[in-house]
């Protein structure tokens, strides 16, 4: 029993060092939105700490009147009971407004960078993925990729998010709050991310089967380390080098180009994630595997056993078109 303690202590420190933590803060909105969970659960905490201590008195005194006709009666109209009852309610009136004058300030900080030059980004939700898109501020043109968010640290980036089926959720929590994803309309979110690494995002909204598994990364770099991972996205796919990738790159267009674009290639499906730069992923089927040659192996498979329901259906290979079309996709760096 005496584990018991150290263990629920240990969720404590877990919940603050995670890269999906809304208490590690790693961006201005989730840092204002931080500081306001703070106040509300200092507020909330000293609140029930005095409505608890009261009961405990009155019950103690309760206890020491032998009967009823032995406790002091207090009428409303008592002048102590009078002040009582008007500092009580000034305290609570007091709490109240201080929360609702907080709220109103973190959401006006949030709308604010809203109106500030920033990074343009499209995020669309998908059952059970994200297509990302960025607009090159030089040549205006949209650049693809999926599942794999990369953002500049210290600027602002203004994501748009837009549905392309039911109603997901937008949240990174350690950089900003949750915003949804809904099917004809628009919503914007601004992020202003202030630390480097990685961090985790996940729907969060309920979207069907497979929405536990609709996660993605986040990496944050410094300005230099972005422009080129945006230079290299950019770019078409590298032309397959030997005999064996050239094999794959055929099986590939033969069984799914239907489904997949890989730029510079005739794949032109819009069905499943750009697969572009696949390679230059951390992770494949939106945070569901490690990207390596046996994730992408058992992916192409068994798509239906990693993510059962997944829109992506088993395609029956021979193993050694198999084969070579996982080292295809592992040559798209
Ligand atoms: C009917 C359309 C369809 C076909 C055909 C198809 N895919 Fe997919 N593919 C999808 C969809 C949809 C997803 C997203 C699944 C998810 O994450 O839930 C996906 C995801 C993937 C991913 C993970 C990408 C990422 O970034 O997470 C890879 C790799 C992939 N497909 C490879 C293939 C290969 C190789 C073939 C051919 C053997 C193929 N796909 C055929 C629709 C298709
Ligand atoms: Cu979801």
């Amino acid at each position: 029993m005496k584990r018991v303690p150290a263990f629920l202590a240990l969720f404590g420190l877990v919940a603050c060092a995670g890269n999906q933590s809304v208490l590690n803060p790693a961006g201005d909105q989730a840092r204002s939105l931080a500081s306001l969970l703070g106040l509300a659960t200092w507020i909330s905490g000293i609140v029930y700490l005095l409505v608890l201590s009261f009961l405990g008195i009155s019950l103690w005194r309760a206890r020491r009147a032998l009967s009823v006709a032995d406790r002091p009666s207090v009428e409303p109209s008592d002048p102590a009971m009078r002040r009582t009852l008007i500092l009580w309610s000034g305290l609570i009136v007091g709490a109240l407004t201080i929360l609702i004058v907080a709220s109103f300030l973190v959401d006006r900080s949030l709308a604010d960078a809203r109106s500030r030059e920033a990074l343009q980004v499209r995020v669309t939700g998908h059952q059970w993925w994200w297509r990302l898109q960025y607009r090159d501020p030089a040549t205006g043109t949209w650049i693809e990729t999926a599942n794999e968010l990369h953002v500049p640290v210290g600027r602002t980036v203004r994501i748009e998010l837009g549905s392309a089926d039911v109603i997901h959720s937008f949240w990174v929590p350690n950089v900003a709050g949750k915003m949804d994803l809904i099917p004809g309309r628009i919503n914007v979110i601004d992020i202003t991310p202030r630390r480097t690494g990685w961090f985790r995002g996940q729907c969060a909204e309920f979207c069907g089967l497979q929405h536990a598994h609709m996660a993605f990364d986040v990496k944050v770099e410094n300005q230099a380390e972005f422009q080129a991972w945006l230079a290299g996205q950019e770019r078409g796919a590298s032309a397959p080098g030997n005999a064996v990738l050239a094999q794959g790159a055929q099986v590939f267009a033969v069984k799914c180009a239907a489904c997949h674009v890989v730029r510079g290639t005739g794949a032109g499906g819009r069905a499943g994630p750009d697969l572009t730069h696949v390679a230059a992923r951390r992770s494949i089927a939106a945070g569901t595997l490690p990207f390596s040659r046996g994730g992408l192996q058992g992916w192409i498979a068994q798509p239906q056993a990693v993510k059962p329901g997944t829109l992506m259906p088993a395609v029956a290979l021979a193993p050694s078109d198999a084969d070579a079309v996982a080292r295809y996709l592992e040559s798209l760096r």
